[in-house]
């Protein structure tokens, strides 16, 4: 460890403080818990001390000299053998990937408030791109050409996002490789990125809500994408009850993963978090917490259970379908509250489950049996019974199972023998156990425990192979820790994060359950999610199509590239791209006019990249082959204007070069 203990009081103190907060949201719980049904936090049954919990939490609130130790901490037991052993012992399959070998999985991080997604292969880890989706980002060219910033802006026009959870399209329960959805939680927007060209080609701004935290698509046949509002907000949110907080609501949304536009929304009481569905297009089943509906954190703590709500699509459908809403900002909102006429009956719109205060996720198995709901505060996994769902009236009834896994259960991941793996923010590790074994047993025991590994540390998403499908393959796990610390060489004060990889494919009797941890990646902040598919699943182009833009833009060749004038004070341009020269040598436009320019990479060799950009007149535009890209601007700087290209496409790169020259208008 490099960061050495006992200097600065500030630290101490604000570890005391959160110490103190920790203790006190605890110990509400502890007191209203006492005699109360299994639902409740259970600290004594934890085999902890409330103080060894507040130290482990404290650790994990602080990024000083104590937190270095959360793993260290949890070494206790003598489990930390293999997780120093980076090569892995021979059970490990190689996962070191020689040159010109491609990865066996396609990995789709979210980049967090980089707002782009990350494209990894798997084992070995190695970035292979980026794709923008709520950023500009001038190595492709993105929020740059006309196409592009346009649709930034008809999204609200925000500089930046947060994407958080990328969810793969599917068919019949198997990833299609056509789409992936993913939310921004900043802005409360869902994006959809084509994996044809890997490139953004819809965002939508979702009314009504702040933020959009969990988002994914409807199993098995992407019929839906549904979006969950994390932030209460007055409905509209123009002016009115800022004061009220009673009535603020939180929205589940429907959007057409077609068109991307919203369908319907529903209200609900509390608020929503993280989502996903079963594997018949029924229910989507949402975590959620501040079931108090408050705006302070000792407000949203104060009871001892949340619950989680799960929405009868097909019945939300019939509602909406018969009228039965009231329409805010054009927007169908169905009433979902714990009171509405809805709830009623056979086939209620929506559930209340309840669960331990605060859950944090829903993650259903591959076989769609059950949804597990990471207890978070609670130090156990909640299993709900999906079937029950439409069979079982009393809601408490749902949940079969909850076994005790360990401080701080976040997300949960299988493999395709009955497993599951949970991340433990606290602990700082893996948990593997059994599935059916945990229904079998007692609520609150820990016989389905198989081991445990420990990582580098608070683990927040992890996620196996294929596991969001009906095809989980169960060999890798990637565990996205939130500090890498004294992992890495120092990079200054913001830190790299730290991913890391496991093997799970030995289901070996040892403490860490056959888990091995093989290798640790260093990853630019801050990775949310990720999904990974098998790598015949995504067919990307390897060149573009131009039918594919038939119509909407022109292909332009070496023999019509031109200058139009349209009027006194309009001009386009277009011009043809190639190995080492643009269609027009020098196009000439006058001062104030607004100049398009429509430029066609004509070459049709793969990896062919062009370049235009324009200095001082902030252009940039990226073109691979066969595409065709706009760009509109003023001309209002007279002068000569070198037009250069950006990827170093020959030997004659430097050369290929035209001019732009802007007549004075007198
Ligand atoms: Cu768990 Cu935004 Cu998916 Cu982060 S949420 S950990
Ligand atoms: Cu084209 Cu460099």
């Amino acid at each position: 460890m490099t960061n050495t203990a006992s200097e600065p009081t500030e630290t101490d103190e604000s570890v005391t403080e959160y110490e103190a907060q920790l203790n006190k949201v605890l110990a509400d719980t502890d007191e209203t818990a006492a005699g109360e049904d299994e639902v409740s936090l259970q600290l004594p049954s934890l085999g902890l001390s409330r103080r060894d919990f507040m130290k482990a939490g404290a650790a994990v609130g602080t990024i000083g000299s104590l937190a270095g130790c959360a793993g260290v901490m949890n070494n206790g037991e003598g489990n930390s053998g293999g997780s120093q052993n980076h090569s892995g012992s021979g059970d490990v399959p190689e996962h070191f990937v020689p040159p010109g070998e491609h990865d066996e999985y396609y990995g789709f991080w979210s980049g967090g408030h980089s707002g782009d997604i990350r494209v990894y292969g798997l084992p070995s880890m190695r970035e292979l791109t980026r794709v923008p989706v709520f950023n500009r980002e001038p190595a492709k060219g993105y929020g740059f050409d006309d196409g592009s910033s346009q649709m930034l802006e008809d999204a609200g026009g925000y500089t930046w996002g947060d994407s958080h959870h990328p969810s793969l399209s599917e068919t019949d329960g198997k990833y299609d490789g056509r789409y992936i959805y993913v939310n921004d939680k900043a802005n409360g927007r869902v994006a959809r990125v084509n994996l044809k060209y890997f490139e953004t080609d819809a965002i939508t701004d979702v009314p009504n809500v702040q933020s959009v935290h969990g988002c994914c698509i409807q199993s098995p046949d992407t019929d839906y994408i549904f979006a969950n509002s994390e932030f209460r907000t007055p409905l509209p949110n123009d002016g009115r009850d800022i004061d009220n907080p009673d009535k603020y609501v939180s929205l589940f949304t429907a959007l057409d993963p077609e068109s991307m536009e919203v369908l319907w929304q529903v209200e609900v009481d509390g608020n929503l978090d993280i989502l996903d569905t079963d594997k018949d297009g029924k229910w989507a089943l949402a975590s959620a917490y501040n079931d108090e509906e408050g705006v302070e954190i000792e407000e949203m703590t104060k009871n001892d259970r949340d619950f989680v709500k799960a929405f009868n699509v097909p019945a939300i459908q019939e509602a909406v379908d018969a009228g039965n809403y009231r329409e805010v900002n054009g927007v169908p909102i169905v009433d979902g509250t714990k009171g509405s006429s809805l709830n009623q009956g056979d086939e209620p719109a929506v559930r209340y489950i309840p669960t331990p205060k605060s859950p944090h996720c829903v993650e259903v198995t591959p076989d769609g049996k059950y949804g597990m709901v990471a207890g978070k505060l609670s130090p156990t996994v909640s299993i709900i019974d999906i079937e029950k769902l439409s069979t079982e009236p009393d809601s408490s009834k749902v949940i079969v199972g909850q076994p005790k896994v360990g401080l701080g259960p976040l997300h949960t991941t299988y493999d395709d023998r009955g497993h599951a793996y949970t991340s433990l923010f606290i602990d700082s590790q893996v948990v593997k156990w059994d599935i059916e074994t945990a229904v079998n047993s007692p609520k609150q025991s820990e016989e389905a425990i198989l081991g445990k590994i420990d990582v580098h540390y608070n683990p927040g998403h992890i996620q196996a192979v294929q596991a969001m499908s009906t095809e989980p393959t169960g060999d890798w796990l990637v565990v996205l820790n939130k500090l890498s610390k004294d992992r890495f060489l120092p990079v200054g004060p913001i830190y790299p994060d730290n991913d890391q990889l496991i093997y799970i494919g030995n289901d070996k009797d040892d403490e860490q359950g056959g888990m091995e941890l093989v290798s640790d990646h260093p990853v630019y902040p801050e990775p949310h999610d990720a999904i990974f598919a098998t790598k015949d699943k995504i067919e990307p182009a390897k060149t573009w199509d131009k039918s594919d833009y038939k119509g909407e833009k022109e292909y332009v060749t070496e023999s019509n590239s031109r200058v139009d004038r349209v009027d006194d004070e309009t001009v386009e341009v277009y011009t043809s791209v190639k190995r080492s020269e643009y269609g027009l040598r020098d196009f000439r436009v006058k001062e104030g006019d607004e100049v398009t320019i429509t430029a066609t990479n004509v070459e049709g060799s793969q990896d062919i990249v062009h370049g235009l950009v324009v200095p001082e007149y902030d252009i940039n535009i990226a073109l691979a082959p066969q595409d065709t890209r706009e760009v509109t601007f003023t001309a209002d700087k007279p002068g000569v204007y070198w037009v250069y290209c950006t990827y170093f496409c020959s030997a004659l790169h430097l050369e290929m070069r035209s001019r732009m020259l802007v007549e004075p208008r007198d």
